[in-house]
């Protein structure tokens, strides 16, 4: 293949790669030693749908906004939408949040308690609805459940009452949208998490039905562990759902993507270029991949360190795009394991800055979307247009 005709096939994959944001990254939030409020912080859901077209606007790959409830709960949800659409924007996963009221202190789908589990099955399917008055594609589900101490519940019973909440969840949820369950091995609680793993989130996601997959949210595993095996894996029994891309140092840090280990990033991409999977192709039909952001940027300026995200993943992409795979291939049956590392290693140290730069400008986009939005003095009218109000958080 040419160079020309190859430079053509990565900027079709770049044309597709659709990244989701999430709508608390444009928030206040922080830790639980204190949220830093920023200037031009949004006020409203609205606001932060503003915001995430900001985003779309400078890099174009941002398209889609996932929301967060009760964080957004607005009276009108299809009027939020048709606003979405005047900005050029689509209303993207539903996430639902059954960790932060006070009846769920001891879990919520798990809780041993069933009057606290049909509340909690009861916000899920206030979801759903809104999945349907949306058109959003997906429903997605974490659950902060999990116990602090050895012998404080009963292991199969929580297992059981969370798959039995997520069959009924799944025979609830509007056609053709998406049931996406996400793991994290730890927090808020510390000794055993309900869903703590892949393993436990494909099960659940099989026992919950055909529209059931699997969320990877790249800062919920333990050191060392091998993400893009994970991502492999799922990909092939057809359960990979979506990414919570994001990027992580000690914990689930939230951190810009690819800011630690943008390696393993690559690793991720390269799995699903290797599978014939372009990111970011939205929608609930077998093989759709969201690839969405799950940041919560602390103390640094939310909408540049969102547009380095995006630039970022882009960046990562392209390199896994260059990757070889006839050669890949070959080397692999020859057992040349140095060779194939290479060819690996080839692509990854490809500079995809001139490639992407010649893309945003053929689509009109700036070549370096975040030096243009600083540039452009945004940021400053943001912080002056948004001075009245409590800007939102989770405070
Ligand atoms: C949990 O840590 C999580 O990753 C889930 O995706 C939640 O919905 C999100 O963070 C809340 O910020
Ligand atoms: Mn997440």
């Amino acid at each position: 293949m040419s160079a020309t005709l190859d430079e053509a096939r990565v900027h079709g994959a770049l044309d597709s790669f659709n990244v989701e944001l999430p709508s608390w990254g444009f928030s206040n939030t922080g830790t639980r030693f204190r949220v830093f409020p920023q200037p031009g912080v949004p006020r409203t859901t609205e606001e932060k749908i503003e915001d995430a077209a900001t985003v779309h606007r400078y890099t174009g790959a941002t398209p889609l906004v996932s929301l967060h409830i009760p964080w957004d709960r607005v009276a009108d949800f299809s009027q939020l939408a048709a606003l979405a659409a005047s900005h050029g924007m689509r209303l993207g996963a539903i996430n639902s949040n059954t960790f932060q009221d006070e009846r769920y202190r001891l879990g919520s789908l798990a809780h041993p308690d069933a009057a606290v589990r049909e509340s909690a099955l009861r916000h899920c399917l206030e979801c759903c609805e809104i999945v349907g008055a949306t058109g959003a594609h997906a429903l997605k589900v974490w659950l902060g459940d999990g116990t602090n101490y050895p012998g404080q519940d009963d292991f199969r019973a929580r297992k059981r009452r969370v798959s039995e909440a997520f069959q009924r969840i799944h025979a609830e949820l509007p056609e053709p949208a998406s049931l996406l369950i996400e793991y994290k091995f730890y927090e808020p609680a510390f000794y055993q998490t309900d869903i703590q793993d892949w393993g436990m989130a494909l099960l659940l996601a099989q026992q919950a039905g055909e529209r059931a997959r699997v969320v990877v949210d790249l800062g919920h595993h333990a050191h060392g562990v091998n993400i893009e095996q994970i991502v492999a894996i799922l990909l092939d029994e057809g359960r990979l759902g979506a990414f919570d891309l994001n990027d992580r140092k000690y914990g689930d840090d939230d951190l810009i993507a690819g800011s630690i280990n943008p390696y393993q990033l690559f690793l991720v991409f390269n799995e699903l270029a290797g599978a014939g999977r372009e990111p970011g192709r939205t929608g609930a039909g077998a093989g759709a991949v969201s690839y969405m952001v799950d940041q919560s940027h602390n103390v640094e300026p939310k909408l540049p360190a969102l547009i380095r995200t995006v630039m970022t993943l882009q960046e990562h992409w392209v390199k896994a795009q260059m990757v070889d795979r006839q050669k890949l291939c070959d080397l692999q049956q020859a057992g040349d394991i140095l060779g194939a590392n290479g060819v690996l290693k080839d692509a990854y140290d490809t500079d995809a800055r001139p490639l992407l730069a010649r893309w945003r400008e053929a689509r009109d986009l700036p070549p370096d979307p975040l030096v243009a939005y600083l540039d452009s003095g945004e940021e400053q009218r943001r912080a002056d247009a948004r001075q009245d109000g409590t800007g939102a958080g989770w405070a």
